[in-house]
């Protein structure tokens, strides 16, 4: 702008725009004068000052900044409420190189989530949380939280906490300076700009200790939240520095790399060495197949009791014959027969990252309702099979291949309907020829011990392979009114 000097701009560790609102792309979702943009704000200055924003892993949690990825281009996770140092420590492990940090607020960290991060600062994680303590529940609209000082009132506490009904405030940083692995506890307040440089010094601190792979830091932030404490922006941050930093002393509760004795007599093993398999795991990555596709994502789905969750675990079983990563996630509603059932498996050549498939490669259809259902959800280009012989009249799918594979009937034929599902996944092999059929065979001369079933079951592979081999052309697409060619 002509006349205009830019001395301060944006972080570049935030996106430009906020996706979530079309209207409102250069405002964030948080209230006039709340602590979470100012703490947003100094996490993003941080990792771009380390120059670690290309490899951190922010945990967003659940309350007002559950919405925090939509802010921070870095890595991204959401996670159940309270269970944000849990799954820190699981990313930090998993990916030791990252920078990862689990973004918190007191109903979160200090009520349901107690357990998991008193156990994530007593293993001395080499993570960083970052706590904000508004003394009170915002997202959910001011239930007394675990930080709600004596005397002030919440929706839960209308005439004020009282020590002797509801105890007296919890002190993180205190409760966890009293175990010995925390590296670094500090609290700070976000009251004035003198206390928020402050703040900003720990922020930078907890991610270089990190970066130094010293271990568990947590700093704490006193934060005005204007809205539910119903007051002035101005008059809340006031507040916080000289009520709530009261009630909550400012300060470094502890600042020094723990001296862990490491006990020589238990060897360190992996999983795999633990379970003497490591050799043979070995040899196998060398003989590890490598089929048409990287990844294939398929879900099935039909009533309970047509064995939806068994395909699954058959295909998941026979991958992992053929030493690719795959995962079986079940789904199924409380009735045991009838009710809805599904199930996602991923067979993959590189990590899974998530086994929730949101948009399926196949989509195995073993009734009418589940073809309603998730057909619009399948990838384009994807497959799906049908359990029919023609499609339900007025269905189209059109970014979709769509097979009919009448699997009920072909069963029927071999004399047992039950095994419907293994002549879909017959179907399913020669269809997308992700496996071999061999595999297959091997992993039902496992599973199925009644030499009648499995003989049944060798049957309901080859109908369901014979089926697509002679009765599906290449390319074919089914119509409601059958195949058109
Ligand atoms: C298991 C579970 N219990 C309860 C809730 C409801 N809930 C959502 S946010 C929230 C409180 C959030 O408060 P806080 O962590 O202090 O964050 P703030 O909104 O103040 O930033 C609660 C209780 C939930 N989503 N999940
Ligand atoms: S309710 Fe409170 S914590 Fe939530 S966005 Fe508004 S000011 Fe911030």
């Amino acid at each position: 702008m002509e006349g205009y000097q830019v001395i301060h701009s944006k972080s570049p560790a935030f996106y430009d725009r906020y996706e979530r609102k079309a209207e409102l792309q250069q405002q964030t979702h948080y209230c006039p004068g709340c602590g979470h943009g100012v703490v947003h704000k100094l996490i993003a200055e941080a990792l771009t000052e380390l120059g670690v924003q290309d490899r951190t892993i922010l945990v967003s949690p659940v309350g007002c900044s559950v919405f925090a990825y939509y802010y921070f281009d870095v890595g991204n996770v959401q996670v159940a409420h309270g269970r944000a140092p849990a799954a820190a420590t699981a990313l930090k492990r998993a990916h030791p190189e990252s920078i990862v940090i689990s973004y918190q607020g007191d109903g979160d960290l200090a009520a349901i989530g107690t357990a998991e991060i008193i156990h994530a600062a007593n293993r001395g994680e080499n993570i960083c949380v970052f706590f904000v303590n508004n003394s009170i529940y915002g997202m959910t609209g001011g239930q007394m939280a675990p930080t709600t000082l004596v005397g002030q009132k919440s929706t839960t506490s209308p005439w004020g906490r009282r020590s002797h009904n509801e105890g007296l405030p919890i002190h993180v940083c205190e409760l966890l300076a009293g175990l010995e692995t925390p590296t670094y506890l500090e609290r700070v307040a976000l009251s004035d700009m003198k206390n928020i440089m402050k703040a900003k010094k720990a922020v930078k601190k907890a991610l270089e200790i990190q970066k130094n792979g010293n271990g568990f830091s947590l700093v704490e932030f006193l934060s005005p939240c204007p809205t539910i404490l119903n007051m002035d922006p101005v008059v809340a941050r006031k507040w916080v520095g000289e009520t709530l930093a009261k009630a909550f002393p400012l300060g470094v509760f502890r600042d020094r790399k723990p001296e862990l004795p490491v006990d020589a007599t238990v060897p360190m093993k992996t999983v795999a060495e633990a379970l003497e398999v490591a050799e043979e795991r070995a040899g196998e990555a060398v003989a590890r197949r490598h089929y048409h596709t990287r990844e294939l994502a398929v879900k099935m789905a039909g009533f309970g009791g047509q064995g939806i969750l068994l395909m699954g675990q058959l295909l998941a079983e026979m991958g992992l014959r053929e030493h690719m990563e795959v995962s079986w996630l079940p789904s199924y509603g409380p009735e045991m027969r009838s009710g809805s059932a599904h199930c996602h498996v991923i067979l993959s050549h590189d990590r899974i990252g998530s086994p929730l498939i949101s948009q399926p490669d196949v989509l195995v259809a073993m009734n009418e309702l589940s073809l309603h259902k998730f057909a619009p959800t399948v990838a384009s280009g994807g497959l799906i099979l049908y359990n029919s012989t023609k499609l339900p009249e007025g269905f189209a799918a059109p970014q979709a291949r769509v097979v009919c594979v009448p699997a009920a009937e072909i069963a029927d034929r071999l004399g047992a309907a039950k095994v419907a599902n293994v002549v879909m996944l017959g179907a399913l092999l020669e269809e997308t020829e992700c496996l071999p059929a061999e595999s297959a065979i091997a992993v039902l001369e496992e599973t199925v011990k009644n030499p009648r079933f499995l003989e049944l079951d060798r049957k309901a592979v080859a109908a369901g392979r014979d089926y697509v081999d002679t009765q599906v052309e290449v390319g074919a697409v089914a119509q409601p009114d059958g195949y058109s060619y």
